[in-house]
């Protein structure tokens, strides 16, 4: 397959399990794949000391991946230290970057680590369990085109409603419909953009997926309407396991049906998680995967249009097995005079219960519906990316014209098509705003575009300089959500003294709202990142290769978050001049140009900066308090223009399909003496301010 410059060859070793990531033919390569050497059990590669490593989605550390080692194993990691080789997903592409310039994507559902210059400074090893997999390897091209050629071979990525990209409030804890209304009425009192609130596992009859807590939540379809007369959405959590109960609908048809995973003898594998004793939908059978799907329906029926799927690694608390050994090992410590080696076995016996490995090789999936059973450790990163199809075929079905809000914990490439992912268990640390930032361009590389972290931090205690700063970047991402623990803190904006401030920046993101769905909506639709790391357009410049901490979005802008506490601004590098645009709020701004170089820029506690590149402009709308509020029809359009801009403007409904329709796309020339020229179906109202 040929895409631009870029070149797909693909080796198959072994045999592969079919993962179904990617959806292009690609022709088979012949002999030994370029660039790399064989291993027995994997690849190894030579760089030079500056080459870099781009890749692998979601995960520790840098955008350049130089340095240490990762590996695809996908687990719920809520501790996102530098020291951690894997969180929740396994993305498993790369393009080393350097004397050479290739990509290569291992096509491999189990556990695969990449050393990357960690064992040894300069040498990549990629080692698999066993060798079954496709590798594809990228040559030739650009860092963008390589990017894009891979994301033409995984297929079209997930495209969210237009309201989805509205603020949104979550927690988990909140308990009661009241608490939601109240949560809903601060926020419309204030004059506080919101258009989503989340309901995590509390809305649920005991953690039971697709029921309500009738007490909790009466007339659950009544509360829906009632938020939606707010211009609220509701979105509900669903988990991976289904609880063990009599009665249950969900339990009893799935074990009827025989659709959960097995152990080895044929029984139902049981694990234990938020509802205590569950089975675990067998997402890789097709019959299992359309009948849990279908079970969205519940929710959707009452008027329910969007989710998110949680804990689909799948995470396990304990296994029925497991915890009864260790109830017996714990016995044996009784009256014993402990050491401290006796006392750490003695805490390995309850510390090793979750996630654990053995659990994971003890249970089968039936993988064609026919009875071909396949091992859960041989395609473990696999549930999550099927839990999350199952419910995106499933709405094909239900709702084929209408878009549904679907993100997911856990992934794997493919999975992309089906919905986004969320960052998971961050914490209220300063280096998590940094991580999110790390992570945006990473995933976009992997087709992940509606993505985003957990504003203000989900577990510890926040603060108000951390939330607004977090904020700053947050307005930013396609996913713009507040989340945190239970027992934390609460964040909720209206809860801080400089909530006018916070209100103002989140009002801000209404205003950028026709700049960054049409961004979005482009990358999705002609497969290009939707964030870039400054290397991949200034392909030239020695110093934009090594920033990590200001990010290329979209068409025309550069991003600078400030991300330390106690900073009041921050050095910044431009490759070229730029206008720096200073937001307070959408209608108090300052504007300089600054010349290419190294610069320290004030940015106040309350204040975005935002960076627009020369020849470009910034569509911006006058806000809303939600996104139904927002006229998109009505556009000022910042810019620094010396010559000529030209901007191709996507827009459209924003809840059907009609994605590839050519009056979905307007084009705005603008000239350095402001003259605008407008090419569109659609009726505008646009000034220039340049
Ligand atoms: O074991 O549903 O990542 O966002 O709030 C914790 C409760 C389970 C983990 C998710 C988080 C969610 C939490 N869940």
């Amino acid at each position: 397959m040929t895409s631009g410059k870029c070149r797909i060859k693909k080796y198959t070793y072994g045999t592969p399990f079919c993962t179904d990531a990617v959806v292009e033919q690609t022709a088979a390569g012949e002999g030994s794949p370029s660039f790399i050497t064989e291993l027995d059990n994997g690849f190894t590669y030579q760089m030079t000391p500056s080459d870099a490593v781009y890749g692998l989605g979601e995960n520790v550390r840098g955008i350049n991946k130089r340095g240490w080692h990762y590996v695809s194993n996908n687990s719920d990691e809520p501790n996102h230290r530098e020291d951690r080789t894997s969180l929740y997903a396994s993305h498993n592409f790369i393009i080393v970057d350097g004397r050479e310039r290739f990509g290569l994507f291992i096509d491999y559902p189990g556990k695969l680590t990449f050393d990357i210059g960690y064992t040894e400074h300069n040498t990549i090893t990629i080692t698999a369990e066993d060798m079954n997999f496709d590798l594809y390897v990228l040559e030739g091209g650009s860092l963008k085109e390589i990017v894009q050629a891979f994301r033409h071979l995984i297929g079209r990525s997930y495209i969210a409603p237009k309201w989805a990209f509205g603020y949104g409030q979550s927690r988990w804890s909140y308990l009661t419909a009241d608490e939601v209304r109240e949560v809903v009425r601060k926020h419309r009192e204030n004059h506080i953009p919101l258009d989503s609130v989340y309901l995590d596992i509390d809305y649920m009859e005991r953690f039971k997926d697709f029921t309500i807590d009738e007490e909790a939540f009466p007339d659950f379809a009544c509360f829906v309407e009632e938020m939606k007369k707010q211009h609220i959405h509701l979105v509900p959590i669903i988990d991976a396991g289904v609880k063990i109960e009599e009665g249950y609908d969900v339990y009893e048809e799935g074990v009827e049906k025989g659709y959960f995973c097995k152990e080895a003898d044929g029984t139902d594998f049981v694990a234990a998680v938020w509802p205590g004793l569950v089975h675990f939908p067998d997402m890789l059978n097709p019959d299992a995967r359309k009948w849990f799907g279908h079970k969205y329906k519940v929710l959707l029926d009452q008027g329910i249009d969007g989710f998110w799927n949680d804990m689909n690694e799948p995470a396990i608390f304990y296994s029925e097995k497991r915890i009864a050994d260790a109830i017996d090992r714990v016995q044996e410590f009784k009256g014993k005079n402990m050491d401290l080696t006796t006392f750490e076995e003695f805490k390995a016996v309850t510390g090793t219960l979750s996630n654990n490995a053995e659990d994971y090789s003890s249970f089968y999936h039936n993988v064609d519906g026919k009875g071909t059973m396949v091992c859960h450790d041989k395609v473990h990163n696999l549930f999550g990316y099927n839990m999350t199809r199952a419910a995106g075929e499933a709405f094909e079905d239900l709702e084929p014209d209408k878009r549904i809000l679907m993100y997911s914990r856990s992934s794997y490439p493919g999975m992309h098509r089906y919905g986004g992912i969320w960052q998971g268990d961050n914490l209220s640390w300063w280096s998590h705003i940094e991580l999110n930032m790390h992570m945006m361009p990473s995933l976009n590389m992997m087709g992940i575009l509606y993505t985003g972290a957990d504003l203000g931090g989900f577990g510890a205690d926040t603060t108000e300089d951390l939330l607004l700063r977090w904020l700053e970047f947050g307005i930013f991402t396609p996913l713009m959500r507040n989340h945190s623990a239970m027992g934390t803190r609460r964040q909720e904006v209206y809860r801080f003294e400089s909530m006018e401030a916070m209100k103002k920046i989140i009002g801000l993101r209404y205003g950028l709202l026709p700049y960054l769905y049409s961004e979005y909506m482009k990358a999705a639709l002609k497969d290009e990142m939707y964030f870039r790391p400054l290397a991949f357009d200034y392909t030239e410049d020695a110093f934009a290769a090594k920033v990590e901490d200001q990010l290329l979005l979209g068409d025309g802008i550069m991003v600078a978050p400030v991300y330390e506490q106690n900073a009041e601004g921050r050095y910044v590098y431009l490759p070229e001049a730029m206008k720096l645009v200073k937001f307070r709020s959408l209608t108090e701004r300052t504007e300089e140009i600054l010349p290419a170089g190294h610069h320290y820029v004030p940015i106040a506690l309350d204040e975005v900066a935002v960076f627009i590149r020369p020849n470009h402009v910034l569509p911006m709308s006058y806000g809303g308090e939600c996104v139904d509020e927002v006229d998109f029809s009505t556009l000022q359009l910042l810019g620094y223009v010396t010559d000529t801009a030209v901007y191709e403007w996507y827009d459209d409904d924003g809840y059907g399909k009609d994605y590839d329709n050519p009056a979905n796309y307007s084009t705005f020339v603008v000239k350095a003496d402001g003259n605008l020229e407008v090419k569109s179906e659609k009726k505008l109202n646009i000034t220039v301010s340049l």
